[in-house]
């Protein structure tokens, strides 16, 4: 692969919104991306494997529950510097974002937040500092879009729980230590259990032949009448509200995310363009591609604008689940379109792995697909706007 040589574009000099800390942790987070994750990157998706390597350096630049207090492990920050986290770390990857998206939202802030204090003590210092990695368990094969249908289920048997089911495609489900799982009780209601490695009965066999995140490891979660102890169910939230509140956050985490895959793109094929001569000329002297890179920058710009004012309504706790719904989906699809053109900017060159593009490209796919499809976006827009729920 190429050095790598990004600049982040910023238009409209949104660097001015930010404070001293957002941009101190979001250059260290931009620095260590490009010292730790360009070199290795390509090779870990040509390979399908994830970088375990990094796992280290995930954790020391707050990677991993950045707004998770410092006394559990946490590095304390507000909701625009774990935006920023996320937007530098998928500039590299978006499936070593996913990683970080899913140990951070969907692991450490369902402990954080239903979880009893024994159940914060244990687990999310090892989780900031990456000595523990987690999991979230809530797709299932007959349940997508759908989870409130979930079939997997668990049944008191005195001294402990009785886990039985199944859950599909769940990132990091091959190495992680722990799952956090959704299962209904014996009056269909939903909780989320602790689920750990070792635990009889439970494997996460891999799932292989993806095309897109490959970088990230995906699999199942097996549960064959296995024992949870007790103490391993979070008491503090119930119902599906309690996985999609943890979705919320992941979700706005992937708003600022895809700005950062979108970036990439488009500063890669800007520099491209500049130095690419065809009929005698750059290509980037021709209207043609101007009108690309040109528009590009105008939707990055007006996804880095959503994403930033999102983070002032979640800093100060009154962004609504649709509000973030509107910038998933439009992000994500910002960045999807900038990839496709961007790749086409680098005519053959564009294909292959010299750059990063075409993984960008096939990441979004996966990215445009999960914690929600962008569909399933729409329809939470739509309900929003008229009060009716069409899906
Ligand atoms: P509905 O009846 O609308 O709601 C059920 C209860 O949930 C509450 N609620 C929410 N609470 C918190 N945050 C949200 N975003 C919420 N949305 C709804 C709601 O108020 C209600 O509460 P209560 O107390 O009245 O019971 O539920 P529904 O069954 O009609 O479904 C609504 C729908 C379609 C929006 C929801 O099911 C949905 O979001 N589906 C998409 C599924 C999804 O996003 N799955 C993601 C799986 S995890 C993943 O993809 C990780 S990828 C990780 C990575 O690698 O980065
Ligand atoms: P389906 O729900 O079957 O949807 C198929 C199509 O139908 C979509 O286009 C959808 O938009 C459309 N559709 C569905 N319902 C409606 C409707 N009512 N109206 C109109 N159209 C509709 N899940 C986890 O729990 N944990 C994870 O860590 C995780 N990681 C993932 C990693 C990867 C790489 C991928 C690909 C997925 C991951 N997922 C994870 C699962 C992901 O959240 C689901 O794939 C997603 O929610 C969609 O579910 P589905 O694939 O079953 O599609």
């Amino acid at each position: 692969m190429k050095p790598d040589l990004f600049q982040a574009p910023d238009y409209y000099n949104l660097d001015e919104l930010l404070t001293d800390e957002h941009k101190m942790v979001r250059d260290a987070a931009r620095e260590w991306v490009k010292r730790e994750v360009s070199p290795i990157i390509e090779e870990a998706a040509q390979k399908a494997e994830f970088p375990k390597s990094i796992i280290g350096g995930l954790a020391e630049i707050g990677a991993f529950g950045p707004y998770i207090p410092e006394e559990y492990g946490g590095a304390g920050l507000d909701q625009i510097s774990y935006g920023l986290i996320m937007q530098e770390i998928e500039r590299g990857d978006s499936g070593v974002r996913s990683t970080a998206s899913v140990q951070s939202s969907l692991v450490m802030y369902p402990i954080f937040k239903y979880g009893t204090e024994e159940q914060k003590q244990k687990y999310l210092p090892k989780l900031a500092s990456g000595e523990m990695m987690g999991c979230f368990g809530l797709t299932e094969p007959d349940y997508g879009s759908n989870p409130g249908g979930m079939v997997t289920n668990f049944k008191d048997k005195g001294d402990h729980y009785l886990l039985n089911g199944a859950k599909m495609w769940i990132s990091n489900a091959p190495f992680a230590d722990i799952a956090i799982v959704w299962a209904k009780n014996e009056e269909g209601r939903i909780h989320g259990l602790i689920v750990e490695r070792g635990m009889e009965g439970f494997s996460t066999p891999e799932t292989h032949n993806k095309w897109s995140l490959r970088a990230s490891a995906t699999g199942e979660l097996i549960f064959d009448n296995v024992k949870v102890p007790k103490e391993n169910l979070m008491p503090n939230k119930s119902g599906l509200g309690a996985p999609l509140g943890c979705l919320d956050s992941a979700r706005f985490g992937i708003a600022w995310g895809a700005i950062g895959a979108a970036m990439d793109c488009y500063d890669t094929a800007l520099r491209y363009s500049k130095e690419r001569v065809q009929f005698d000329k750059p290509i980037g002297g021709k209207q043609l591609q101007q009108k690309k890179l040109a528009e590009m920058i105008t939707e990055i710009t007006k996804a880095q604008l959503m994403a930033w004012r999102l983070g002032v309504l979640r800093n100060e706790g009154k962004a609504t689940s649709a509000q973030i719904s509107m910038a998933k989906r439009n992000n994500v699809e910002m960045a999807i379109n900038i990839a496709r053109e961007a790749r086409q900017i680098l005519g053959g060159m564009g294909i292959t792995g010299e750059y990063s593009i075409m993984r960008h490209m096939m990441n979004l796919e996966s990215v445009i697909t999960y914690e929600g499809t962008h569909d399933i976006h729409l329809l939470i827009t739509g309900m929003d706007i008229t009060g009716m729920p069409a899906f």
